[in-house]
């Protein structure tokens, strides 16, 4: 006999509700969609919405719209999207302080209410905000992740497949580092219908797809012009959840907590992860070649200058 699983989701705006309604439609679980006072409307009406639409599809799962911490305990998994996004001409970087402010808000009731949880972090500047989360919740590294590489690496499979006119199921590519503009797409790791991308397509348009993926979101917040990318970013943190409710034990590219790999030490950085019933249980660290080490550098000195200024 097996209880149904708990989804907690802290931030019911644009990701938090298609990540209310994708974990529904899959039958992960019971979902809380938690946000704060001011969008209880939004949060409730949203649950309200979903469970409609769950009586037409016939899906068994409930969602419950709060503003109330104690909804949330005993979650199995949560996703944190609470913080602001981006418009269009900021960096990630520019939303740190005003999002950092709501994250050590969110990680001391995550402490408090659901220190048993597997914690995915959404919120940017992500590689930032995941750290402040484990530091401040003290939950154990193993169980806080960010989202990050699932969806840079679904972008570049996205333009390859579409440079190819080929099925994107193909194409298997990794793409590593931090969650900014110099995120590193491993082109030489890339197969599609295993045979290797640089045996398809020529420098220029490799590097064009390279450039597309790195400015991947700024493209979405430029077309949005309110806000940034929702329904990839909400099916690249369901995917994750999803391997950690069920035991997957998918390797997914996704920001943990480094302790030596790759002489990085201490910060959360992009790498791929084994993630199953015990949360983070293996770091893979696939050989580089000089150029492609030069390049991850360059992306943790970003991502540690961004984590250095972080205040606790
Ligand atoms: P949005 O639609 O504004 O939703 C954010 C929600 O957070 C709002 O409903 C707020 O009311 C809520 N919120 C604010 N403070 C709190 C709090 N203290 N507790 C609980 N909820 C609170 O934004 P969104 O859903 O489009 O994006 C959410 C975050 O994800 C932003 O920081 C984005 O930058 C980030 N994001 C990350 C990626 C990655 O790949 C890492 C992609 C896209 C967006």
């Amino acid at each position: 006999q097996t209880r149904k699983k708990k989804i907690g989701l802290i931030g019911g705006g644009q990701i938090g509700g298609n990540l209310a309604l994708i974990a529904v439609q899959k039958n992960l679980g019971d979902v809380v969609l938690f946000d704060i006072p001011a969008a209880e409307g939004l949060v409730k009406g949203k649950a309200l919405d979903i469970n409609q639409l769950s009586a037409v599809d016939g899906y068994d799962c409930r969602v419950t719209g709060t503003t109330d911490w104690k909804d949330v305990a005993g979650s199995d998994v949560i996703i944190i999207t609470a913080g602001v996004p981006r418009k269009p001409g900021m960096s990630r970087e520019d939303l740190l302080d005003i999002n950092l402010k709501i994250m050590r808000d969110v990680a001391a009731n995550i402490k408090t209410h659901a220190p048993g949880a597997f914690v995915i972090n959404v919120a940017n500047p992500l590689d930032a905000m995941v750290f402040a989360l484990q530091k401040i919740s003290e939950l154990p590294k193993h169980m806080v992740v960010g989202m990050a590489g699932v969806l840079d690496t679904s972008r570049f499979k996205c333009f390859v497949a579409e440079a190819l006119g080929c099925s994107i199921r193909d194409v298997e590519a990794l793409v590593l580092g931090g969650h900014g503009d110099d995120m590193v797409p491993l082109v030489r790791h890339t197969t599609v219908g295993g045979v290797p991308l640089t045996e398809l397509l020529a420098q220029d348009k490799l590097d064009a797809i390279v450039k597309r993926t790195r400015e991947g979101g700024a493209e979405l917040v430029g077309l949005y012009k309110t806000g940034s990318a929702y329904f990839a970013p909400a099916s690249s943190a369901i995917s994750m959840a999803e391997s950690f409710l069920l035991d997957r034990k998918r390797i997914l590219p996704a920001a943990a907590l480094l302790e030596g790999q790759y002489g990085i030490n201490g910060y959360f950085f992009g790498v791929p992860v084994q993630i199953g019933a015990g949360g983070v249980e293996k770091i893979l660290t696939p050989k580089l070649d000089e150029s492609e080490k030069a390049a991850l550098e360059k992306s943790f000195q970003s991502v540690k200058k961004t984590v250095d200024s972080v205040k606790l």
